[in-house]
């Protein structure tokens, strides 16, 4: 017989942990399938040297319990991944969470049964679980993916992916080490490992732009300045920010703004370091003449920094426009490739070819290699759910729905599955904001919809067609209006072979997009189909 809930939340991370919160609140009964050995999610996986996060600590963490943010200190500008677990680790115990989750379980796959009105949930354990509402919580970058590269399995020596690093940790001391990929992850990972390594090859695909983080530690007057106003500047990044992160938005153009201007703008924003560079003028992502100005600010600064020309310019980015891949912080990326222990591969000029038992080969030559460090990325946004096997009403399989790409309604719920959610996925502004943010905006709207329904004896909710229909194209022409698109990025799908190239988060802004899902809750769910219990 299978145990019986009213929710089934899976994943224990940040989005996992506060949807359990929350249905708790409602006296529901919930349980939480994770697949680590503990929560953390992202934060649990990702655990390669330098790993850290890229918006700032103090909007970086949960704003819903004033108390919770109030007693945790955050010791960095920008907190480094065993400090954002231990904050995850509070959380969990802070509310008394793990009693509700069970561990090393993986759930394989969900079916709805639709006379029930209820979910069956399947997991690695052989266990059944039926639940009126299933919630994935799993994560927008969370299906790690190793290329396909002949003699993998060859390979004498050890191979690493960042986002399934060892709990115990590396240690690269004397080793020959290569690094496979040059976005976000490698960026943060390279500087630390270069240090240890006997040697490091970095094995570069695209080039990316990564601008300083300027990690310090956290002033203790900006901390203050945070803590005190806490209520306020939530409801400001809430209501008023594009990304639910505070930055400073300019309202200028690059375009009607004098060279030398322009220039002190970069430079100031350079200065003091992280995201909020490409904020430094309104329409960096919407023009292509405004942005090329800040990408060539970006290659003049690597060209000033990297000592050998050849290698600063293998490092410069040129054939997409600054931000349309994921914009990098690094602390020292571009400075390493000046130790003498450091290798850049260009696989632009040298194909990589094989693994060999011994190293890898590219462009003819053989580079002998004690560990490959995978940091290849993910399947993002719809990797994770598509690692379920879920089938809604008729047995209709998400994975044939979504063939040509994700469908949805506000990036939330899918027509021919009722009752079943998604936190933070496609078409929605997910990794295109402050993440945390976008988890609570989902979860407290889920739980507020659960409310209603439950209040108002509605067995099932489901998103009308034309509804889901309008906003997958909503989506789309959104998108088309910015530069995005016309980078092969992740956001794209473009970096996962025969992944349909659809932009999949939605880039509207998260004070828009919140208000967008209000005013649906505000009209009794306007779009959706609610079926009463019964009925
Ligand atoms: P990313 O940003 O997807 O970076 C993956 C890197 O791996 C990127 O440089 C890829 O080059 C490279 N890659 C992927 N496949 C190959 C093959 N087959 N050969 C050579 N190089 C390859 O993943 P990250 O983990 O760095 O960051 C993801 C997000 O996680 C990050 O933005 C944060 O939000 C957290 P490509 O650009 O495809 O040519």
């Amino acid at each position: 017989m299978s145990e019986s809930f009213d929710a089934v939340v899976i994943g224990a991370g940040f989005a996992g942990l506060y949807m359990l919160h929350r249905l708790r609140q409602q006296k529901l009964s919930v349980r939480v399938i994770e697949a680590g050995h503990d929560v953390g999610g992202t934060w649990y996986w990702n655990r390669y040297p330098g790993a850290r996060c890229d918006v700032e600590s103090m909007q970086y963490s949960y704003s819903f319990d004033e108390d919770l943010q109030q007693d945790w200190h955050w010791s960095e500008r920008y907190a480094g991944q065993p400090e954002i677990l231990r904050y995850i680790g509070h959380v969990a115990d802070r509310f008394d969470l793990r009693r509700d989750i069970a561990f090393s379980t993986r759930v394989i796959g969900a079916e709805y049964d639709e006379p029930a009105a209820r979910w069956a949930i399947r997991t690695d354990k052989g266990e059944v679980l039926s639940a009126r509402f299933c919630i994935m919580a799993t994560g927008a970058l969370s299906a790690a993916r190793v290329p396909d590269i002949p003699g993998l399995s060859d390979f004498g020596g050890q191979t690493y992916h960042t986002a399934d690093w060892p709990q115990a940790g590396v240690d690269f001391n004397g080793l020959r080490v290569g690094v496979i990929g040059t976005g976000s992850s490698a960026i943060q990972l390279i500087p630390v490992v270069a240090e240890q390594a006997a040697t490091l090859t970095v094995f570069q695909r695209t080039p990316n732009f990564s601008l300083p983080a300027r990690n310090e530690p956290l002033a203790p007057d900006y901390e203050q300045h945070w803590k005190a106003n806490y209520p306020a500047l939530r409801q400001r990044a809430r209501q008023e920010m594009r990304s639910g992160t505070i930055y400073d938005y300019s309202t200028r153009t690059a375009r009607d703004t004098s060279d030398d201007e322009r220039a002190d703008e970069f430079e100031a924003r350079w200065s003091k370091g992280g995201a909020n560079f490409m904020h430094a003028f309104k329409d960096l992502l919407l023009d292509k003449a405004s942005n090329d100005t800040a990408a060539d600010f970006v290659r003049a600064k690597i060209r000033t920094t990297v000592h050998d020309p050849a290698v600063a310019d293998a490092l410069c980015p040129t054939d997409y426009p600054i931000g349309t891949k994921r914009i990098c912080l690094d602390t020292n990326y571009f400075e390493t490739f000046n130790r003498s222990n450091v290798t850049l591969v260009n696989l632009r000029t040298a194909p990589l070819e094989a693994i060999t038992p011994t190293g890898l080969r590219a462009g003819g030559q053989e580079h002998t290699l004690d560990a490959i460090v995978f940091a290849t990325g993910f399947d993002a946004l719809t990797g994770s759910l598509l690692a379920v096997d879920i089938k809604g009403k008729g047995g209709l399989a998400l994975r044939d729905k979504w063939a040509e790409g994700p469908r949805n309604y506000l990036g939330l719920m899918v027509h021919g599955f009722p009752n079943l959610f998604t936190i933070t996925g496609p078409g929605s502004p997910s990794v295109l904001s402050n993440v945390v943010h976008s988890i609570e905006q989902h979860v407290d709207w889920l739980a507020n919809c659960i409310a209603y329904l439950r209040g108002n004896a509605v067995a099932a909710i489901e998103p009308q067609q034309e509804a889901e229909d309008r906003w997958v194209e909503h989506v789309r022409e959104v998108a088309h209006t910015t530069l995005y698109p016309s980078a092969a990025s992740w956001y794209m799908g473009a970096n996962i072979p025969g992944k349909p190239r659809v932009f999949l988060p939605y880039i509207g802004g998260t004070n828009t997009y919140r208000r967008i899902c209000d005013d649906v809750a505000a009209n009794h769910y306007k779009g959706f189909t609610l079926a009463r219990t019964g009925s």
